[in-house]
């Protein structure tokens, strides 16, 4: 499988409706797409990055800035037998795992081509159809939360998970739970808490959450094993587990008792693939996390989510709680029962709207091996 040329590309989408977390309130997307043109065949993948570096390191213009000057580069006319050889193609760049997710994740979905495969099965899944939760942000009042719960709910939705932070915690979720009091309910800190705070965040305990994910720092596994040894709510790892050893390490160290994998945050589907493995042979259930992906990157959630250990409803939602139109056709839509149905298609099963994605386009490089 040659990889004759590489697009690099930029699109810009704004969301339906803002998305707060405790970083702060996206409005529009700058989402950088990479194509291999390889065989007759285009591989599509998408980095996650965000536009600014909070979630992680990275954003929109460190991945440009890597993908153009190392991973592009490195791959452009270079003879690949599949996406997993491609992790080992890597250059030898420190971190940036969304850069490089974006291009093995492409080329997965070339080689899913190539062999005339849903990419779902290439990567080793086997469910027919995966369990939908949604992820909803910080609102501007308490009121316009419970009234958007109340429509997920209806939509169909298997779980619900509900951004947190210091000032927006305990007195939401008990109008939640007043509400709603039987859901399927979670909550995100996106590392907003700091261990000192460890009596505040007993307090979640009193309402019946599945999990609690990421309230301590990115960078602290340690710590978080101290905070559920405190607490009975389970905790759920996001931004701390950037590979399989963390994975490891997180379980070992009772450190969380339910694992989130993102593709981008893992570096493509090989690593992501190692932690669902490792997190499989420990027990530990895992579930798919979502960075507001267009649908390129959505897609590949739902092919990585009907891998056997995803036994969690995940924060992959349909297309239309996002984009007024999505680049992929068919959208992801999510049956009134709260699922996601998988197609027998080959690649990521959904086709690529050129013309829009050229209309939203705002940089295009192309390189030639
Ligand atoms: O922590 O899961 C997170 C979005 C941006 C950055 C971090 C997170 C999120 C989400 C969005 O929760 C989930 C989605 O794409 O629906
Ligand atoms: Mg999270």
């Amino acid at each position: 499988m040659r990889i004759e040329a590489i697009t690099l590309r930029e699109i810009r989408m704004p969301l339906v409706h803002f998305f707060e977390t405790s970083f702060g309130r996206t409005t529009e997307r700058r989402i950088v797409l990479v194509t291999v043109h390889c065989e007759g065949v285009d591989g599509w993948g998408e980095c996650t990055a965000g536009e600014h570096p909070f979630y992680c390191e990275e954003s929109t213009d460190t991945a440009w800035y890597v993908l153009r000057d190392y991973l592009v580069p490195a791959f452009a006319g270079v003879d690949l037998q599949s996406g997993r050889e491609a992790t080992y193609r890597m250059p030898g760049i420190r971190g940036h795992r969304m850069a490089k997710a974006a291009l093995e994740n492409a080329v997965w979905d070339a080689e899913a081509q190539v062999k005339q495969v849903p990419l779902w099965k290439l990567v080793g899944g086997n469910r027919k159809e995966i369990a939908a939760g949604v992820s909803i942000g910080i609102q501007d009042s308490h009121e316009q939360l419970l009234e958007k719960i109340a429509e997920e709910v209806a939509a169909g939705y298997q779980r619900i998970k509900v951004k947190v932070k210091p000032g927006w915690d305990m007195e939401v979720l008990a109008k939640i739970r007043a509400q709603f009091p039987e859901i399927l309910l979670s909550c995100d800190a996106n590392s907003s808490y700091t261990l000192d705070q460890v009596e505040h965040l007993k307090q979640f305990d009193q309402y019946r959450l599945l999990m609690l994910e990421q309230p301590l720092w990115s960078d602290e596994i340690y710590l978080h094993s101290l905070l559920q040894y405190e607490m009975t709510t389970s905790l759920c790892l996001d931004e701390s587990i950037l590979n399989a050893r963390h994975a490891l390490a997180a379980i070992q160290l009772k450190a969380c008792r339910i694992l989130n994998i993102k593709l981008g945050r893992v570096g493509g589907f090989s690593e992501a693939i190692r932690v669902h493995d490792v997190s499989l042979a420990s027990e530990i259930p895992v579930w798919c996390g979502g960075m507001l992906e267009s649908g390129i990157g959505r897609s590949h959630n739902v092919a990585l989510s009907t891998l056997s250990g995803f036994s969690l409803p995940g924060d992959v939602s349909a297309s239309a709680r996002y984009w007024k139109e999505d680049i992929i056709d068919p959208e992801v839509t999510v049956a009134p029962w709260g699922t996601i149905a998988v197609n027998d298609v080959a690649g990521r099963g959904y086709a690529i709207k050129d013309e829009l994605i050229e209309r939203l386009t705002v940089r295009k490089e192309t390189f030639r091996g």
